[in-house]
């Protein structure tokens, strides 16, 4: 495949934008592959990518029952961030960080990594002291954040309001080099740079059964056909539920929408990204000018992939307490994603009943900012059996009541 260039970019301006190439290819599935990794959102690709990356297999097909990037991948808020609390998540989380520090020049994909900053805000005693703890973990763990107090939260946020009406602002947990990334840019440069290798990526390729001989897998059933396999990695998010199923297993994860929605655009007025999850809302600007604005799941399990209009009420009702200039907006557009949530807000990246069959999934609200170290650690997860990323986050941990307990961190109330 053809590098991205400066030159490449003059070079087809000169000839009229003829001689781009097809990002990705688009194959006719093979009868068995090495590996087939079911879902092509972020977290599948970027298994394939470091399957082959890391460990120099490629023969792997990625099977996508809609478009590429369709499901959570292309709709989430995009926040980048790794102040966790807990040692095993702060791990995985800043390595996915520090991998989309340099994951544009890697892919050779213009991915916009923004590491503009992300502010949680601290409304309550309550939050004060979590965030002020979180802080104090995130040294031990060599992940930069720090508390800051309001004064500091209104020079870096001007627009805020940091003095009520219902919860003034006491404080913030600050992650400088957090930010925000373009979210299809990632899942489109791992697609790309997965077809460079050779690897199939094949849309509109529903998997609707799991094969298995003597307790190992050995194959799906596809709306294309049956495809074989001797590895099986299962990273479908919200629908990691219907595919134990189909394995014979129950996974312990609720699917529930996540939503949120744009402003129309305006002048440049806020150059961080602002969490305020006591009121529930969060809000950062797009480089059109929109203020992309989230706050929590829904309080009932479903499948609902859109928008409903409660949620505009209360998102845009909570964030006008803390930004009182947005009360004046016209809201553009309003989406949803169906995210799959742990009893400890943590995910699944784990061996199953089923021998040779894998799941990474139970990402919840906050799976985008992990892509990159989730596929890294599930790679070779798949590729030797153990990692030290994934390990505390295997399935074991909920016989075992290891819970790796990260309802403060995970940002989104749920
Ligand atoms: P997905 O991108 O959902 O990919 C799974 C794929 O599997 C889908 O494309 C789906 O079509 C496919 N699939 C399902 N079933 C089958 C089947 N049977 N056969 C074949 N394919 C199948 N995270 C953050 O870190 N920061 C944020 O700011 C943030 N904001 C969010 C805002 C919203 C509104 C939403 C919905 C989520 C947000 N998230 C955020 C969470 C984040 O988007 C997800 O955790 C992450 O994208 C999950 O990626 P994934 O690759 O696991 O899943
Ligand atoms: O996990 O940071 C996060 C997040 C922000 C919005 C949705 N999830």
């Amino acid at each position: 495949m053809k590098r991205y260039s400066a030159f490449a970019v003059a070079r087809e301006a000169l000839r009229n934008h003829t001689g781009w190439e097809r990002a990705w290819a688009s194959p006719e599935p093979k009868k068995k592959y090495d590996v087939i990794i079911v879902g092509a959102g972020g977290h599948g690709l970027a298994t394939a990518y470091y399957l082959g990356k890391n460990f120099g297999i490629t023969n792997v097909a990625v099977l996508e029952k809609g478009w590429l990037g369709g499901g959570n991948t292309g709709r989430n808020t995009t926040i980048i961030r790794s102040n966790y609390l807990q040692d095993a998540s702060a791990a995985i989380y800043e390595k996915a960080r520090s991998l989309y520090e340099t994951m544009s020049q890697d892919l050779n994909y213009n991915v916009m990594f923004s590491p503009r900053g992300v502010m949680m805000l601290a409304q309550t005693q309550a939050e004060v002291r979590g965030f002020e703890r979180t802080a104090h973990a995130n040294a031990l763990q060599g992940v930069k954040t720090e508390y800051i107090g309001p004064e500091r939260v209104k020079q870096l946020v001007p627009i805020i309001n940091i003095s009520g009406p219902r919860y003034p602002v006491l404080g913030a947990i600050w992650q400088a080099r957090a930010g925000t990334a373009r979210h299809d840019a990632v899942a489109w440069g791992y697609a790309r740079a997965c077809s460079d290798m050779g690897m199939h990526i094949i849309q509109k390729c529903e998997v609707i059964g799991i094969e298995q001989s003597g307790g190992k897998v050995t194959g799906v059933n596809t709306t294309r056909g049956p495809i074989g396999c001797d590895k099986l990695g299962v990273v479908v998010a919200g629908h990691s539920g219907n595919l134990a199923d189909m394995a014979g297993f129950r996974l312990p994860i609720e699917s529930v929408s996540l939503q949120a929605l744009v402003s129309e655009p305006i002048k440049p007025c806020m150059d961080v990204v602002v969490m305020a999850n006591t009121v529930h809302g969060y809000m950062s600007q797009s480089d059109k000018g929109e203020m992309v604005i989230g706050g929590g799941t829904d309080g009932y399990n479903n499948y609902t992939q859109r928008g409903a209009f409660h949620h505009i009420e209360e998102t845009v009702r909570a964030l006008v307490e803390t930004f009182p200039m947005i009360s004046r907006l016209k809201m553009l557009r309003q989406w949803g994603g169906i995210v799959d949530v742990t009893g400890d807000r943590s995910p699944i990246l784990s061996k199953t009943p089923v021998e040779n069959m894998f799941v990474n999934c139970g990402w919840g609200t906050g799976g985008f900012k992990a892509i990159p170290g989730s596929g890294w650690g599930f790679a070779e997860l798949m590729a030797k059996g153990h990692s030290p990323l994934t390990e505390a986050f295997g399935l074991n941990r909920f016989y075992e009541g290891r819970f790796v307990d990260e309802s403060v961190a995970a940002g989104v109330a749920h």
